[in-house]
C-alpha cells in the first residue's frame, strides 16, 4: 500500500482536536482522545485518536503512539463493557480509502456487538 496523501490538518478529527467542531468526548489524556463516532455503526461506537500524532494510518504511526492508543482503546474498551454489557465488541482500524478508510487521521473504532443486532451501515 502506498500512502500518496500528505497529512491534511483539516481533516474533521483534526478539527475536533482543536475544538472547531463538537465531539462527545468519553476520555481523554494528553496524549490519546476518546469520542463517540457521529454515525455510530452499533449503540456506543466509539473512536480513538491520538493528540499529537499525524499518522494517517497504522504504517506510518510512531511506535510509542500506538502503544498509547491501544492502551487507551482497551480502557475505553472496558468502560463500554461495564456501562452497556454488550455480548462482545469489535475493534476495527481501516488503511486507505480501498478498506473504506474516510478520515486520514490514525483511529481505532470499538463497536459493542450483540449477537442478535446487526451493524447499521
Ligand atoms: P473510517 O471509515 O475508518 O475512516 O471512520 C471514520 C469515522 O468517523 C466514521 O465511523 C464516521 C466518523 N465521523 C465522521 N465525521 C465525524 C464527525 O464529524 N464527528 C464524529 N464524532 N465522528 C465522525
Amino acid at each position: 500500500m502506498t500512502l500518496t496523501v500528505p497529512y491534511d490538518p483539516n481533516n474533521i478529527f483534526g478539527r475536533i482536536l482543536r475544538g472547531e467542531v463538537p465531539a462527545a468526548k468519553v476520555w481523554e489524556d494528553d496524549h490519546v482522545l476518546a469520542f463517540m463516532d457521529a454515525f455510530p455503526q452499533a449503540e456506543g461506537h466509539i473512536l480513538v485518536i491520538s493528540k499529537t500524532s499525524t499518522a494517517r494510518t497504522l504504517l506510518d504511526v510512531e511506535p510509542d503512539v500506538l502503544a498509547r492508543m491501544a492502551v487507551a482503546t482497551r480502557r475505553t474498551a472496558r468502560a463500554v463493557v461495564k456501562a452497556l454489557a454488550p455480548e462482545g465488541f469489535l475493534i476495527a482500524q481501516l488503511n486507505g480509502a480501498a478498506s473504506g478508510q474516510t478520515v486520514f487521521h490514525l483511529h481505532f473504532h470499538i463497536i459493542p456487538r450483540w449477537a442478535d443486532v446487526p451493524m447499521k451501515g
